[in-house]
């Protein structure tokens, strides 16, 4: 018998161990909202995990399991003190030149109702062009501030700097709903990124359910094609401890990018691990008994393709019944995990997703 539990908290650590992460360089004056900002986009784990520590004086950085923010102290005014921030940031910038160390993004934050567009500003987003380091605008606390406010702000930092992304941020929830900027910047962040550090920052962030869904999908086709090697081999049985163990793998993979363990606030991570390793030992098992055809499939064995479909089809079950448990916590139902990971639902999933052929 083999231990699909252990292989699942196994496979989901080592998923966590190597996944590449993305380092991301909050930058604005004190109280311009920066910590509130990151809070809106990660959910607030990611601001919790541990206090910040100043690797350079004046930035501290927080190391996250899936991402490492630096979070620079802001500046007072005046021209020395100025010119003095801006060589502390573009040093910081240039000194971390390895693909694992350099910085991929800058969220530069000014807050509307408190800042003008100064030539520091200019020269900042200027210095990141020259960079090729891709920097996005927020103009946060908007609803503090008016609509003209905005469409000025906007117009005065376009002239300077056309083509300059800019997002409007804020916590009031209604205005929030009503922007959208979660998604936006999510959707922003992870076009500029390469494509490794993807999964990170989907991984990481509290909302961008399109974009997960997307990411667990990429990653089901991953281990359907392994699936169709594996079934390539002479005469694999359907529920073949390889098959099994690529879609334990597989699962564990799909728990990563939902993060599942965070989502359940009032659990332990422990049970909510437990919950999904039980999809993997579950499923993987019981497979041919689910998908007919599978275990008479030329009396027991079965080819390539049968082996990515079922693979496929039990991992768009699992993502999809990861999107609605994110969904029904996002609503702020507290959902329990049990009542979506159960076989059941799982079962209807698989067969349908089967049914549809869609691999
Ligand atoms: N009304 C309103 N207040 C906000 C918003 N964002 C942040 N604040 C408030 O502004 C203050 C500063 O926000 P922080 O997120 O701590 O700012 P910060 O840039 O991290 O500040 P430092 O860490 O001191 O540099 C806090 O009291 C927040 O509650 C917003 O969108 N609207
Ligand atoms: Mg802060």
């Amino acid at each position: 018998m083999i231990d699909y539990a252990g292989q699942f908290a196994k496979d989901f650590e080592q998923i966590r161990n190597s996944i590449q992460k993305p380092n991301i360089l909050v930058l604005g004056p004190t109280g311009s909202g920066k910590s509130t900002l990151v809070n809106l986009v990660f959910g607030s784990r990611v601001a919790e995990s541990g206090a910040g520590y100043p690797v350079t004086r004046g930035i501290n950085t927080y190391r996250h399991q899936l991402i490492n923010l630096f979070d620079s102290e802001g500046y007072e005014s005046g021209q020395e003190n100025q010119s003095r921030y801006r060589e502390l940031i573009f040093d910081f910038i240039g000194n971390r030149s390895s693909m694992e160390e350099r910085i991929h993004l800058v969220w530069y934050c000014l807050s509307l109702p408190a800042a003008r567009f100064t030539d520091l500003d200019a020269e900042f987003l200027n210095g990141f062009r020259e960079r090729k380091l891709p920097a996005a605008l927020m103009l946060t606390q908007v609803d503090s501030s008016t609509e003209e406010n905005a469409a000025e702000m906007k117009a005065a930092v376009i002239s300077q700097m056309p083509g300059q992304e800019i997002f409007e941020t804020t916590t009031d929830e209604t205005l929030k709903a009503q922007l959208g900027f979660v998604d936006k910047i999510i959707d922003w962040s992870v076009e500029h990124l390469p494509e490794s550090l993807h999964e990170a920052l989907l991984s990481a962030v509290a909302e961008g359910l399109e974009r997960k869904y997307d990411a667990g999908r990429k990653s089901v086709m991953k281990h359907a094609a392994l699936a169709a090697t594996i079934g390539a081999a002479p005469i694999p049985m359907a529920d073949s401890p390889a098959l099994i163990a690529n879609q334990v793998t597989m699962v564990a993979h799909l728990a990563s990018i939902w993060d599942l363990p965070k989502l359940d606030a009032m659990a332990s991570s422990g049970l909510a691990s437990t919950a999904v390793s039980y999809v993997g030992r579950g499923l993987a098992g019981n497979l041919v008994k689910i998908i007919p055809g599978v275990g008479t499939w030329l009396g027991g064995t079965i080819n390539a393709t049968v082996a990515a479909a079922v693979t496929t089809a039990m991992g768009l079950a699992v993502n999809t019944l990861c999107r609605n448990y994110v969904q029904a916590s996002l609503e702020g139902r507290k959902p329990a995990l049990e009542s979506f990971f159960n076989a059941a639902s799982l079962e209807a999933l698989v067969k349908s997703y089967y049914k549809k052929g869609e691999f």
